[in-house]
């Protein structure tokens, strides 16, 4: 963003107008700087994974790698299989320190995917598995190459929206924002640089 001091960089944010939801996002939450260095750390110290998931009796491996890291006790069950969290390394310690504040949630667990090129991807779902609660909050962080987040309304066709996430960004999703609103990073034909996101979450109901 052109204009922005070391001193306002932090803390400028907008606000997206999606009707349902509430999306905030803060183009350069962490300094260049910083968000260098975190970007090398969290590359070089996440235990990094290959899932795969069985859809109608067929296994496909996801289009990205992925890993989970939270508090001890907090499970997460997703596609079926239960999900046993790392325990937080420094790097993710530091980032969730700077993220509680702005979202005004305690988060005990995040899901990190890691997208090697333009090829890399999340398809369309919502985050709104009972273990979240009712209105959960997320503040999803990004380093690397930017990359398109879109949304798209779960009922109202046509109701569409998307956002550029780039290198030190923070989106925070919160009120209806999972109960209303399906979100995606598509694949991109266009050359970019390996990207990192991070999903703070707070797990309230432990998984049956
Ligand atoms: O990579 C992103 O920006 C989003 C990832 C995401 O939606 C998820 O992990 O649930
Ligand atoms: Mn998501």
């Amino acid at each position: 963003m052109p204009g922005l001091t070391s001193a306002t960089v932090g803390r400028c944010f907008q606000t997206l107008d999606l009707p349902q939801a509430e999306v905030i996002l803060y183009p350069a939450f962490f300094s260049a700087p910083e968000a260098d260095r975190l970007l090398r750390e969290l590359r070089d110290t996440t235990a990094w994974r290959q899932e795969s998931i069985t859809l109608y009796g067929k296994t496909i491996e996801v289009p990205r790698r992925t890993a989970w890291y939270g508090d001890e006790g907090t499970r997460y069950i997703y596609s079926g299989i239960t999900n046993v969290p790392l325990p937080w390394t420094p790097a993710l310690m530091e980032v969730k320190r700077a993220v509680e504040p702005p979202a005004g949630v305690a988060f005990n667990s995040v899901l990190l995917n890691r997208y090697r090129t333009g090829q890399d991807s999340v398809s369309w779902h919502a985050d709104d598995e009972p273990e979240f609660g009712e209105q959960p909050v997320i503040a999803s962080v990004s380093f690397g190459g930017t990359r398109t987040f879109q949304f798209k309304h779960k009922e109202r066709k046509g109701l569409k929206a998307s956002v550029e996430l780039t290198h030190g960004s923070l989106l925070i999703m919160r009120g209806g924002t999972q109960a209303n609103w399906l979100h995606r990073v598509p694949k991109t034909t266009k050359p970019v640089e390996e990207r990192l996101n991070l999903t703070f979450r707070a797990i309230v109901a432990p998984a049956q």
